[in-house]
Parts: structure tokens; C-alpha cells; sequence
């Protein structure tokens, strides 16, 4: 009986200390593309958030960091999830259409 509790009690406590590792409000952003434009990136990006790439134009896209850090393909009409993790600001365009640019900016 006292082992059981025992489990229990160090349960609860690893359990504690995984979501302590966790980030507090890990929350989901939407970066749109649509027109051969990247749309507005969110304001407030933390490390441990998702970016959700969709691709709403007829063409293929890509978002591409500068420093290699991501690279996701976007086939016309897809969308793909990425977990932000390195803190910083990280310069992005799309590799079939140079001209098109942003800049997410990852706080920690
Ligand atoms: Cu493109």
C-alpha cells in the first residue's frame, strides 16, 4: 500500500516537471500566402509555437529560411505545420519566387 502511494506521489511529480519544460502558452500562427505574397507573420512568436504555412495561390511555394534553418515545400493549395524552436530573427523567402520575402522574429 505505502509503495503504491509512494508511485503515485513520483507520478505526479515527473509529471510536474514535464509540463514545467513546457512552454507556458505554446499557441498556433497562420502565415498565409496568397497572390504571390507571404501575408502579415504573427507579432508575437515564441519558441515552442507553430507557424502553419498555407498556401491558398494556384502555384507552388516554398518558405525558406536564409540561414537553412527550415526549408517546407507548399504545392498549390496545402498547408504545412513547423514548430518554431531557435530564438531569433530568422529571414525567410521562397525559393521559386525570390522576390517574395519575410522575417519571423522568435522570441524565447
Ligand atoms: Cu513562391
Amino acid at each position: 500500500m505505502t509503495a503504491l502511494i509512494k508511485l503515485a506521489l513520483t507520478g505526479v511529480l515527473v509529471a510536474g516537471t514535464a509540463l514545467a519544460a513546457m512552454p507556458a502558452f505554446a499557441a498556433d500562427y497562420t502565415i498565409v500566402i496568397d497572390k504571390m505574397k507571404f501575408g502579415p507573420v504573427p507579432a508575437e512568436l515564441h519558441a515552442g509555437d507553430t507557424v502553419i504555412w498555407q498556401n491558398n495561390d494556384i502555384f507552388r511555394h516554398s518558405a525558406t529560411a536564409r540561414d537553412k534553418s527550415f526549408d517546407v515545400d507548399l504545392p498549390a493549395g496545402t498547408e504545412v505545420r513547423m514548430v518554431v524552436g531557435a530564438v531569433g530573427s530568422l529571414d525567410f523567402f521562397c525559393k521559386f519566387h525570390p522576390g517574395m520575402t519575410g522575417t519571423l522574429v522568435i522570441a524565447p
